[in-house]
């Protein structure tokens, strides 16, 4: 007698982890509809799922939790290529679903736009939507992006702004911007802006401060959306949008700490976006992602 279960193995899940299931649904978003430079985002959540098979399951601080125990895979949304509109409300159903089932879900994109549907479905489901954290090189606060369209990769925290009222907008580790769109975010009464080089700048311990500070002085949900080109493309290649001068993993993980270890449960929504494999020479942005969800998840346990 053969034991199928162990010599029979399914589709790869992220890190292996059992389907959902029980746990944080990890919600794989392919959308790719609005590029404006490099293509091949819609590539991540499989190029990720095959690879994290490969890696030790170690987050980089030890919490004394089982980080992966009690994550499980979702699947990807299924999307039309190219129809923007019709994709915003396929992930915006999806997400709204998993929030009313598990109360939390981690997305993994996929173009960050998909954080506008996240954005939607959070305040559906919540009735308040609270407090926007947006991790970026990028403000992606354009008006329209190409010129004539108004909802991109490039505008969606203007609609954001718009379409769902954050009561607080949380901008950090931005360095390469129109100057009309850091006008529009500087002249939000709402938002809070800490460019790269003021990050670069703070202790472990004044970040904490400051973010405790904010995080406490507004209640509701909290939408924590991570675009990886926030971080330097020495180390994060793998994007649509490389800017020079970014943050190291250590700053990056001083920012999910500060956020994640004070947000705690209010940390409804965690987007990981713009991870593009056909853009990552080598996949040499590879180790770094798949230790990226590794220690968001070792937080949210
Ligand atoms: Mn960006």
């Amino acid at each position: 007698m053969v034991d199928l279960e162990f010599y029979v193995s399914g589709v790869a899940t992220f890190f292996g982890i059992p389907r959902c299931g029980s746990g944080i649904p990890i919600l794989g978003v392919p959308m790719e509809d609005t590029v404006s430079f490099r293509p091949g985002t819609r590539f991540a959540p499989s190029v990720i799922r095959q690879w994290s098979q490969y890696f030790e399951f170690t987050p980089s601080i030890d919490l004394g939790v089982d980080a992966l125990g009690k994550a499980c895979d979702l699947g990807d949304v299924s999307l039309l290529q190219g129809l923007v509109d019709m994709n915003i409300r396929r992930i915006e159903s999806v997400v709204s679903e998993a929030l009313s089932r598990w109360g939390r879900v981690v997305n993994i994109g996929g173009e960050h736009t998909l954080s506008l549907a996240a954005a939607r479905a959070l305040r559906a489901s919540q009735g308040s939507y609270g407090i926007y954290v947006h991790v970026d090189a990028h403000f992606d606060s354009r008006t329209e992006w190409p010129i004539g369209q108004s909802l991109s990769h490039a505008t969606f925290v203007r609609r954001i702004i718009e379409d769902v009222g954050p009561e607080l907008l949380l901008f950090l580790g931005p360095r390469s911007y129109d100057p009309e769109e850091l006008t529009f975010v500087r002249d939000l009464n709402n938002s809070v802006i800490l460019m790269t080089r003021d990050l670069k700048l703070m202790s472990r311990y004044e970040l904490r401060l400051l973010v405790r500070e904010l995080l406490d002085s507004y209640s509701g949900p909290i939408h924590l959306s991570i675009d990886v080109d926030v971080l330097d493309p020495s180390i994060m290649p793998g994007v649509g949008n490389p800017e020079a001068f970014g943050l190291n993993y250590g700053e990056l993980l001083r920012i999910i700490e500060a956020v994640l270890d004070h947000g705690g449960s209010r940390v409804k929504v965690l987007d990981i976006v713009e991870y593009s494999p056909p853009n990552d020479p080598g996949l040499a942005s590879l180790p770094v992602i798949v230790r990226l969800i590794l220690d968001v998840l070792n937080y949210m346990a």
